[in-house]
């Protein structure tokens, strides 16, 4: 059985905290009006987006779990069903696509939505519920607008699961609690958004995050695995394909290559499967713009990467109406896979300059 501390021990600000290696000062970023409104709330939908992954199924199933140990009831709701990807996380199966009918809601927590049209369609088929309940805004997207009752919006958060393992300690939840569920769903929110901890968006306060969960039991080596290096064997033949046929020129800093139908047909693989593909281009040394052209029937998608202090990748995208981050982006390009390549190349070779003289 979990060992749970009992309630008296729960802790406030001023109280004296368990243990742990979260600073006061992470503590004290969680908004006490955001902590109020967990402690009074009876009964709390937490909701996360459609096409959901492991940061906000992670931050809706363990807020409504530690608020379950607190003795409240709580039900975690994604409008789409849970991708089978996250079998792994335990008490997964307690989603719901759509609020219990039976329950009288007096709080709503939005979670890792950076827009509150991003819960789905439930927000028309519950509008009665959205307009009538407080919501709680958690999220960790600059571009939230605040659209909560109570909003709590931390962009330097890497993950809305490193928000939510704050306001569980505030709230004084043991990460143990509900036999562990909480810790996994947590971290595997914190290695979804940071892929295990490489990304930028990694604090000393994220890892600081982890080492409480990971000290709670939470599989860190083995959540990693499931969500970021385990692939069907047929993912790894497409793989295959494509990196037989990488090409490079500008001794190197231009690098590219190409999936095509025929490549999906070859190995069975689904068009998802690609996923993955471009992050092994970027891996190549030299490497200032890498890119891969996925033939889309007539059209061309286009994924590009460049690295830290590399050129704007979002500029090359634009071309084509594209767009994403500096280092991250893509776009469609209406155009055949074959005449496409070099429309492309030229722009990108035109970014990089001509060579060693180039700075
Ligand atoms: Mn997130």
């Amino acid at each position: 059985m979990s060992e749970l501390r009992p309630l008296s021990q729960v802790v406030g600000p001023r109280a004296t905290a368990p243990p742990t290696s979260l600073t006061p000062a992470d503590l004290r970023a969680v908004p006490s009006e955001v902590v109020a409104r967990l402690r009074t709330a009876r009964c709390v939908l937490t909701i996360c987006h459609e096409n959901p992954e492991a940061d906000a199924l992670g931050a809706a199933l363990a807020l409504a779990l530690a608020l379950e140990v607190r003795g409240a009831r709580a039900t975690p709701v994604c409008a789409d069903p849970v991708p089978e990807l996250y079998a792994f996380m335990p008490a997964i199966e307690r989603f719901r696509t759509e609020p219990d009918p039976a329950l009288d809601y007096d709080l709503i927590a939005v979670l890792d939505c950076g827009e509150l049209e991003r819960v789905g369609p439930v927000l028309a088929t519950d509008a009665a519920l959205f307009r009538r309940v407080p919501i709680v805004n958690i999220d960790h997207h600059k571009s939230n607008p605040g659209f909560g009752t109570v909003n709590w919006v931390d962009p330097e958060a890497a993950a809305t699961c490193e928000m939510v393992t704050l306001l569980l300690q505030v709230l004084g939840v043991p990460f143990t609690a509900a036999e562990r569920a909480i810790a996994d769903a947590l971290m595997a929110g914190l290695v979804m958004d940071t892929a295990t901890f490489q990304h930028p968006n990694t604090t000393p306060r994220t890892l600081r995050v982890a080492a409480e969960l990971v000290g709670a039991g939470a599989p860190l080596s083995a959540i990693s695995r499931l969500l970021y290096r385990t692939k069907p064997d047929v993912q790894l033949r497409l793989f295959g394909r494509v990196l037989a046929r990488i090409e490079s020129e500008l001794d190197g800093r231009l690098v590219w290559s190409t999936l095509t139908l025929e490549d999906l047909a070859a190995t069975g693989a689904v068009p998802a499967f690609s996923e993955g593909i471009i992050d092994l281009l970027a891996q190549a040394k030299a490497g200032q713009i890498a890119l891969l052209f996925k033939e889309q029937n007539g059209e061309t998608r286009l994924s590009i990467r460049t690295p830290d202090g590399g050129p704007d990748a979002t500029l090359l995208a634009a071309r084509w109406g594209g767009g994403g981050h500096a280092r991250a982006s893509g776009a469609t390009i209406r155009l055949p896979l074959g005449e496409a390549i070099p429309v492309v190349l030229a722009e990108a070779r035109g970014m990089l300059g001509p060579g060693e003289s180039a700075t």
